[in-house]
């Protein structure tokens, strides 16, 4: 009977589904399509290279630290206008400090502390998400009440860069508190698509993904609960990396992770072409990278390889778009003639439930709950009260947060279903541990849908399912581009491995993007 009823509400859904969405892309597409701009194409060379290769030439003294600098904040400005992903700057600064790696460079006994080894990144430009401190920026995740707080000192992994010589010079947006997968806010406006003005960056570390798309930077720090990294990175078209958990330090970010937050919660980098990703890695990881055996050699053809193309069949998130299954299936093909391995295709069940096995991990987590987050920490926000405050145009918040802070709400009360889906997870931790063991890697979308418009995801709150599992599992995954779509959107795909094997899905990721092309400039 229950079967019978699940399929009825699955063809009811698919129907209104087949009805309305032309509807609403209509509406959308009249919405926001007339103002779309243009970003201009990249035209100087700096901006074109990896950071590996920057920091080569920097130090080789084949190019100056200030002309990559000058470069960069060139391109900032030249595009912020239009995308709106920066949100506080300190290029004067950033000058001066790139000044002085040139002049430590010209000396002729080079401190060891600049020497290759311990400070790779010496002079390379650095992006940060304005949810981590950096000394005299802003401290605020977009929250109004937070205006023009500036942070007093930095984050852990801003430090590490900040020793491997990286310079900082850009803050970017995020989404209300980093809860959101549309970086917006009613402090900082909305981020938009250089691909697409129109689409939506992803989120919470949006303005990083879109700054780095659209050439401003090349490499930027992000954070990822349910996906923060690599959705943002996979709307963008670059690559994103969440470690295993438990590897790298996710202090001086905000809201401050506590408790079992730390255990969804995970500090990575973001980065246009593949080949930057080990190095940092390492450098943010610090000496946890012992514990990766980052170094050890992989050959690709002894992995084994397995694919997914979707959750199984939940009706909470959309279905996998065919352009992004074809993508995967291409890179199965590309594998299996690369490499003469076979792909196995597998249906874990148990993923179909991804979106409750996370919900329960985030409510049991404790801490500081969202409503108060939303206050700063200065008693409570009424949800409900904020949401008809926000029907009449009145409210601080974005509707979003308003919706999370009274899901919140709601949810407390289900203990119950919180231990079932806890337990399920508990097993299909297992049960992936089983499948990936020593040299697994399961290909999975990132996402279901190809950038949507702004405020769509409003309509697919539950999207972020295909991310969030794996933050609920803790195992690393990378986000890898894969071209664009036929509306000119970036592609892309989850590389997912076993705990601790990070190294797996990073070397992959520089295979797949010799052959699928990696980052495509926007508007080229
Ligand atoms: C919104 O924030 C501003 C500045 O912090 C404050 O003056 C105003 O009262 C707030 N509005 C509401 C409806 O809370
Ligand atoms: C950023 O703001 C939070 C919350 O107000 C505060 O606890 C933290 O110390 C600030 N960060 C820095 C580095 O000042
Ligand atoms: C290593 O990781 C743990 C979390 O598992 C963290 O508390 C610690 O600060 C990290 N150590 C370093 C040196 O990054
Ligand atoms: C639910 O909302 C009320 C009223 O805003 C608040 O006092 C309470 O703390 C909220 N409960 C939870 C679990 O967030
Ligand atoms: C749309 C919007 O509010 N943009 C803001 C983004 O942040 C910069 C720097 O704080 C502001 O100057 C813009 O007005």
């Amino acid at each position: 009977m229950a079967k019978i009823l699940q399929t009825l509400v699955k063809h009811i859904v698919t129907l209104i589904g087949i009805v309305c969405r032309p509807i609403l892309n209509w509406l959308f597409s009249k919405i926001y399509d007339e103002g779309k701009q243009i970003v201009p194409p990249i035209k100087n060379q700096l901006c074109l290279q990896s950071a590996t290769s920057l920091a080569k030439k920097i130090r080789n003294k084949e190019t100056k630290a200030v002309e990559v600098m000058e470069a960069f904040i060139n391109r900032v400005k030249e595009v912020n206008p239009i995308i709106n992903a920066v949100v506080d700057e300190r290029f004067e600064l950033a000058i001066q400090e790139a000044i002085a790696v040139d002049k430590i460079l010209e000396s002729d006994n080079l401190d060891d502390k600049w020497s290759e080894k311990n400070a790779p990144l010496l002079g390379v430009p650095m992006s940060v998400k304005e949810a981590f401190a950096l000394k005299g920026m802003s401290n605020t995740s977009g929250l109004v009440s937070r205006r023009g707080l500036k942070a007093e000192g930095d984050a852990i992994v801003v430090q590490r860069l900040k020793q491997a010589g990286a310079i900082p010079y850009i803050m970017t947006n995020v989404s209300e508190l980093c809860m959101w997968y549309e970086s917006a806010n009613r402090l900082y406006g909305r981020t938009k698509n250089p691909y697409n003005t129109a689409r939506i960056v992803g989120g919470s570390s949006g303005g990083e993904g879109c700054i780095i798309s659209a050439g401003g930077a090349v490499i930027g720090i992000g954070s990822d609960i349910g996906g923060s990294i690599r959705m943002p990175a996979f709307f963008n078209g670059i690559f994103g990396h969440k470690p295993s958990r438990g590897i790298v330090p996710n202090d001086g970010q905000y809201p401050i992770p506590t408790g079992k937050d730390m255990e969804l919660l995970c500090t990575g980098p973001m980065c246009r072409y593949a080949e930057d990703l080990l190095p940092l890695l390492k450098i943010f990881a610090g000496t946890n990278v012992s514990k990766l055996d980052i170094d050890r050699k992989v050959d690709l053809k002894s992995l084994k390889f397995y694919t997914m193309e979707d959750d199984g069949g939940s009706m909470l998130p959309s279905s996998v778009d065919p352009e992004l299954k074809k993508a995967q299936r291409q890179v199965i093909t590309h594998l299996e003639e690369q490499l003469g391995i076979k792909v196995e295709t597998v249906n874990i069940g148990k993923m179909k439930f991804s979106l409750e096995m996370w919900s329960a991990k985030m409510s049991t987590a404790g801490g500081t709950s969202f409503c108060e987050y939303m206050a700063d920490r200065k008693g409570s926000v009424n949800a409900v009260a904020e949401y008809f405050k926000w029907l009449v145009g009145m409210s601080n918040h974005t509707l979003p947060a308003i919706g999370l802070g009274i899901v919140e709400n709601l949810t407390s009360l289900t203990e119950r279903s919180n231990n079932i889906f806890l337990n399920m997870l508990e097993r299909l931790s297992e049960d992936m541990g089983n499948l990936l063991g020593d040299n697994g890697v399961l290909l999975y979308p990132t996402h279901p849908k190809i950038a949507p418009y702004h405020n769509e995801p409003i309509l697919y709150p539950f999207n972020f399912a295909y991310t969030g599992i794996f933050n609920a599992l803790g195992l690393p995954v990378t986000q890898c581009p894969l071209g664009l779509s036929s509306s000119g959107l970036p592609l892309g795909m989850q590389l997912v491995t076993n705990m601790n094997n990070d190294i797996f899905t990073i070397t992959l990721a520089r295979e797949l993007e010799k052959k699928f092309g990696g980052w495509v400039p926007p508007n080229c």
